[in-house]
């Protein structure tokens, strides 16, 4: 086991029983220019963890452990879009309409794909997930079993929407969840600094949160 130094304590992870799942570092979500951005949003903050992302990803390849990353999206007919989804956030940019990359959310469209700095390579899994979390509707816990992994390490986008709700779908499938709080962002500081707070509460009821240096002491060289 390795041990990392996390809040609210000591988080041990066996190494080869350990996935690393970078949740929508997707274009449109961090991209000048996207989806996110035309809404509004300072993409700036989530740009600053890109570095981290990286380096974070680079650990995993040099140690040969599991990768996973995640794309929120649909299918071109939108046949995988509830209205309840459809119908919500801005009316005059909705998901499955033409945005600044391509149709919002929708698989094949440039702003889809992951952005270039922390991009898969070969062999690596990628999981396309309809919801905001990255078990609804997806392979991913048939990958995990088969794979014997039974801790997830979690980064990326956004940190209140889709990586909490994919923490909170792990720990209830029994996935003991470190979360790396410089890896992850929010276009809204407050909500990061509550989610992180939420999660580690009441003794790690979601699981647990450490910067990336803690990790990389942990594992060493
Ligand atoms: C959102 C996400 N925020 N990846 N998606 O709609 O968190």
């Amino acid at each position: 086991m390795i041990t990392v130094a996390a809040e609210p304590f000591a988080y041990s992870f066996p190494p080869g029983k350990t996935a690393l799942i970078v949740i929508d570092m997707q274009r449109d979500f961090v991209e000048p220019g996207g989806f996110g951005e035309t809404l509004g949003n300072d993409v700036s903050l989530l740009q600053a963890i890109v570095p981290t992302v990286a380096a974070l990803l680079d650990l995993f390849r040099r140690k040969g452990w599991m990768v996973i990353h995640t794309r929120e999206g649909h299918k071109p007919d939108l046949s995988d879009l509830h209205p309840a989804k459809r119908d919500r956030g801005n009316p005059s940019l909705r998901i499955g309409d033409p945005g600044p990359m391509g149709r919002i959310l929708v698989h094949g469209e440039p702003g889809h794909d992951i952005i270039a700095e922390n991009e898969p390579v070969p062999g690596e899994l990628v999981i396309d997930k309809p919801g905001k979390g990255s078990f609804y509707n997806t392979p991913l816990e048939a990958h995990l079993k088969a794979n014997g992994i039974t801790h997830l390490v979690v980064a990326g986008v956004t940190t209140e929407v889709c990586v909490q709700t994919t923490l909170r779908e792990a720990n209830d499938r029994g996935y003991e969840c470190l979360l790396i709080e410089d890896a992850t962002e929010s276009y809204f500081p407050a909500f990061k600094q509550a989610t992180l707070d939420m999660i580690r509460a009441q003794g790690a009821i979601v699981g647990w949160t450490a910067p990336l240096a803690a990790l990389e002491a942990a594992v060493g060289p």
